[in-house]
């Protein structure tokens, strides 16, 4: 635990998989500039501490993940706090999607506007039975401000992110998993699963891992190759790779150390 927040709550498990929880129940956890705040500081503490290995993002309660932004807030906005709002969004979203370290939202529940935005900011996304996924701004007469036009895209093509956006349409589990929104689908409690996906990837050597999230990120950019061979490159020099060709080779199970 790092410290105490208002509207998060933290816990770390034994396989050091931090889980990250909007507390914001009574409001469908959604995101006020302290959640914001809290939430940048907490990816932070992540970041810079090496013996945590994974992050989960979830929210409180049985009905929502995040249910978007918080509209209160939005109420007071003007073109320049706008932009600044947007842009603080999209840096910490931007925060998450750059992590080291593999970060899975677990969709509990409604995951509208900014909810949706921050589930694709994560990593892998893992769908609870009442998953629903939309983004309602163009209702309230805006667009997405946390990245989110710019993701869906990547995500789920452009036809099928503008028919989403242009007609608030929610999404739920079984078609997210369909569209690629969702990675997978939770039977029972989707943190569990996430759990289970992150002890999984943990098995893998961590500095491989990393890289490999890496590289897929500059997927469809113009340096995409090159950056892909440069981390190739890195990763020959780890003793990770080392071990696990070498244990490959003598048929038993690698140690990775991360090194
Ligand atoms: N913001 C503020 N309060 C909210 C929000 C929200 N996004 N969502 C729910 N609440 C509040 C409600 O006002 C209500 O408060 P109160 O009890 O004081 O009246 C409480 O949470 C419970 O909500 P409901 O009574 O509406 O609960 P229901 O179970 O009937 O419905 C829904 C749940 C379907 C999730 C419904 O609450 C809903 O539609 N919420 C709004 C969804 C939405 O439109 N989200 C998009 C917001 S805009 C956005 O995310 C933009 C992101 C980019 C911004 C970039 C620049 C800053």
């Amino acid at each position: 635990m790092s410290q105490d927040y208002n509207t998060l709550k933290i816990n770390t498990d034994d396989l050091d998989i931090v889980t990250i929880v909007i507390n914001r129940p009574k409001k469908m956890n959604a995101l006020n500039d302290q959640v914001l705040d809290e939430l940048e500081e907490a990816f932070q503490w992540v970041q810079g501490n090496d013996e945590l290995k994974a992050v989960i993002v979830t929210g409180a309660g049985d009905k929502a993940f995040v249910a978007g932004a918080d509209i209160k807030e939005l109420q007071e906005l003007n073109e320049t706090s706008g932009q600044q709002a947007s842009k603080k969004g999209q840096r910490i979203f931007q925060f998450i999607e750059n992590m080291k370290k593999p970060v899975v939202a677990a969709v509990n529940g409604y995951a509208l506007g900014g909810g949706t935005e921050l589930a694709m900011a994560c990593h892998l996304r893992i769908a609870g039975s009442n998953a629903a996924f939309g983004l309602p701004e163009v209702g309230l007469g805006l667009i997405p401000g946390y990245g989110g036009t710019q993701r869906l895209a990547q995500i789920v093509g452009r036809p099928k992110a503008l028919e989403m956006i242009l007609t608030t349409q929610q999404i739920k589990a079984e078609q997210a998993l369909k569209l690629g929104l969702a990675n997978q689908l939770a039977d029972g409690d989707p943190v569990e699963e996430a759990r289970n996906l992150i002890a999984d990837i943990l098995k893998n050597g961590p500095i491989a891992v990393q890289k490999a999230i890496q590289a897929v990120y500059q997927s469809g950019k113009s340096q995409g190759f090159e950056a892909e061979a440069a981390l190739f490159g890195q990763l020959c020099e780890t003793d990770d790779f080392k071990e696990g060709s070498a244990a490959f080779l003598e048929k038993r199970k690698p140690e990775f150390k991360g090194e």
